[in-house]
């Protein structure tokens, strides 16, 4: 097949502010590729990632989504890199036979129906907008089977769908992490750094159990990083920056736990399969995608949402826990190959059922 992939236009593919459909994206097109699949990737200017095949597009990057309230008007900056993006597929879309939307934006849905070329949307996070709801719905009833999300938690917060959904859950390139049998005291915490992320919870963990904290990510809003530092600032916790795969999983793979604190409802948390690749329990709110990842006493707990002392207890469990029990379900589920797999029936599903 002859595939166009079309990024999120909040950030240059690589920069981390785009999170985990960022890595879902580079790791979907690797696996295509591998399976001998054209590829071609759009967007925003500064993207670069290895060897990858990507039409940078200039313009200004988009508002994310989860910093708007559900009734926002739908809104674009002048000159959008989403409008340049999508323009540039509409100039050459007959050149391929199958457009794969990542952006969590109103513009690619709306845009369906004018492109002669079937678009297969690709919905990254939970239900955020009205707007946006809307039309995921409207495209999944006149296009059904185009729409696909990370786990069935997902699709749930939306408004109900046409079937046939697919689920397509994640997957890492195992190759890339490291089993560590042998941590040392300290805990990982990994994400943007952004409200709805809950970074502060992971902060109140290491105060109260005086275990540090090895926090990395892309900082994605300065004035909340400033202030849980002010509040947490006697916390014992080392903020690393946003590391490349190599060397986050060199810190990862040497900590006794991930600790996961979304205040949402997690479309997936590609972190935590990067955490059980590398033998690293996972500790998290039983909430949407990571209560789907995690087996509770198996490869990490999961604790009653938003509960601190949830997650400081499940801390004293953590010798329960096999750590090759972790790499090993992390080796089974979600590897590349099962990705690969997911996606490439999905896309020749919508290749069949459009003919
Ligand atoms: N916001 N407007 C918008 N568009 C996106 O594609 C988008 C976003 N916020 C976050 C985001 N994508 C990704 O970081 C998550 O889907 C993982």
């Amino acid at each position: 097949m002859k595939l166009l992939f079309v990024s999120t236009p909040v950030g240059p593919l690589g920069s981390g502010l785009g999170g985990g459909v960022e890595l879902s994206l580079y790791n979907i097109a690797k696996e295509v590729m591998r399976r001998g699949h054209d590829l071609q990737i759009v967007a925003p200017a500064g993207s670069t990632w290895d060897d990858l095949p990507i039409m940078q597009i200039s313009g200004s990057l988009q508002i994310i989504a989860q910093s708007l309230e559900r009734e926002t008007p739908i809104a674009m900056p002048s000159n959008p890199v989403l409008a340049n993006m999508w323009d540039y597929v509409r100039q050459v879309e007959s050149e391929y036979d199958l457009i794969v939307n990542f952006a969590y934006d109103w513009l690619p849905f709306y845009l369906t129906p004018f492109l002669k070329i079937p678009v297969a949307h690709f919905v990254s996070m939970a239900s955020l907008s009205d707007a946006l709801d809307l039309i995921i719905v409207q495209t999944s009833k006149q296009f059904p089977g185009t729409i696909g999300f990370y786990t069935s938690a997902q699709a749930a917060t939306f408004p109900e769908l046409t079937f046939p959904i697919y689920y397509l859950s994640s997957g890492i390139d195992l190759s890339l992490y490291q089993f560590c049998g042998k941590p040392k005291q300290q805990f990982a915490w990994l994400g943007r750094i952004s409200p709805e992320k809950g970074l502060e919870d992971a902060l109140a963990v290491a105060k109260s159990t005086n275990i540090p904290l090895k926090v990395m990510g892309k900082i994605q809003d300065e004035s909340y990083w400033q202030k849980i530092q002010q509040v947490y600032s006697n916390a014992p916790f080392e903020y690393l920056g946003f590391l490349s795969t190599k060397e986050m999983q060199q810190v990862v793979r040497q900590c006794q736990a991930l600790i996961m604190t979304p205040r949402w409802v997690e479309a997936f948390g590609n972190v935590a399969i990067e955490a059980l690749a590398c033998g690293v329990p996972v500790i998290s709110y039983s909430r949407g995608g990571p209560a789907s990842i995690i087996k509770h006493g198996e490869t990490g707990f999961l604790v009653e949402p938003d509960s601190v002392t949830g997650l400081i207890e499940a801390t004293k469990r953590l010798d329960r826990i096999n750590r090759q029990t972790c790499r090993d379900t992390a080796q089974k589920v979600f590897s590349l190959e099962a990705l690969g797999e997911r996606f490439e029936k999905w896309f020749v599903d919508i290749l069949n059922f459009q003919v």
